[in-house]
């Protein structure tokens, strides 16, 4: 089931930094810009996939400040059911998620941005003994610790700072802690298939054999309901796709003309994903950090991939990276998954 171009794509989103625990901190200056990338790092990325033949841009530079806020938006619209549906399955099995959360267990987040959801696992675990979010951007973590602080109050909370895409150490506090991973968001869709099963392999060897994880999936369906999730006639995902741009011109001085790109959405069959584009609605050139790009008329920029997986599917990518099914859980529509894994053979 393996494609041999998501073969070569060995590793998730590589970033450059690589800020394990044990890593140098970069100066706070450098760090709080975007999603706690450096706007160099967002320069070279975009200064590489547009020199491309096949133009790109990395999916992760969607979350600066802006992007997060309109991601924000993307969430409440009606067409756009992943965060809702996702959040009243979590809702629906508040007790057998509490089961999962036996005395001593550590809940550790892939990342730190799902607020709703994470309190709604915590306000059901009471017996956890630590909270450990790892994400990649310091001020994101500060945020969370703050925010959860505040509402849980007797729970220690253990951030970790790095890209949890690489070897990476959990805090000695939670030594002896029985490890319950979460990952919601159905961000694992943004990842090719081999990317796929590199990041759940490595969350596998984060979080040690016998581990759970608790991961939301998107699931295959129709498609019409899919594209109007991703191109909303509000035109949020329109405005979300365009901020790479926007962004652009912002921290790094480009020109684009954001009215001479158009937000598209397209399903591919083959591969089960929905994939973004920003298109060229025009012959045109563009600088940026005083390199000329040039553009057909309809020619595309790849922005995301968003993969859509049936139970079965992700059962195999899971297994291929070492992980059992033990629970599965999805809406009455059959609109999104929830499943619980373990690690281990
Ligand atoms: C945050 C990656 C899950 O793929 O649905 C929403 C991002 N892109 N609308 C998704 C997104 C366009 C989203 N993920």
């Amino acid at each position: 089931m393996i494609d041999e171009d998501d073969r070569t794509a060995a590793r998730f989103e590589p970033s450059d930094a690589d800020l394990g625990p044990d890593a140098e901190p970069r100066d706070e200056e450098t760090r709080e810009q975007g999603r706690g990338e450096p706007s160099d790092a967002f320069a070279a990325a975009l200064i590489a996939g547009l020199s491309m033949p096949a133009k790109s841009i990395p999916c992760r530079f969607f979350y600066d400040a802006t992007g997060s806020a309109l991601f924000e938006r993307i969430t409440e619209l009606p067409e756009y059911y992943p965060t809702r549906i996702e959040t009243e399955i979590l809702a629906d099995h508040a007790d057998e998620l509490a089961a999962l959360a036996r005395p001593g267990t550590a809940l550790i987040e892939f990342g730190s941005g799902s607020s709703t959801k994470t309190e709604l696992l915590l306000a059901r675990m009471t017996d956890l003994s630590a909270y450990v979010p790892i994400d990649i951007s310091g001020a994101a973590l500060r945020e969370a610790k703050a925010r959860i602080g505040e509402r849980f109050s007797d729970l220690p909370v253990l951030p970790v700072e790095g890209d949890f895409s690489r070897p990476l150490h959990l805090p000695a506090q939670i030594e002896e802690c029985a490890r319950l991973g979460f990952f919601p968001g159905s961000t694992i869709g943004n990842l090719r298939q081999g990317e796929a099963i590199a990041l759940l392999a490595n969350m596998r060897r984060i979080l040690g054999e016998g581990a759970r994880l608790i991961i939301g999936v998107d699931l295959k369906k129709d498609v019409r309901q899919l594209l109007a999730a991703y191109d909303d006639p509000a035109g949020a995902t329109a405005e979300f796709n365009l901020n790479l741009l926007a962004r652009a011109n912002r921290e790094l001085g480009a020109n684009f003309d954001l009215k001479q790109f158009a937000h598209s959405a397209t399903y591919d069959v083959r591969h089960g994903r929905i994939d973004m584009h920003l298109v060229s609605r025009r012959p045109q050139t563009v600088t940026v950090c005083g390199r000329r790009f040039g553009f057909l008329e309809g020619e595309r920029i790849h922005t995301e991939h968003s993969h859509k997986y049936d139970i079965e599917g992700f059962h195999t990518l899971a297994g291929e990276a070492g992980w059992r099914p033990q629970a599965v859980w999805v809406d009455p529509e059959r609109l999104f998954s929830v499943h619980v894994l373990v690690a281990g053979r």
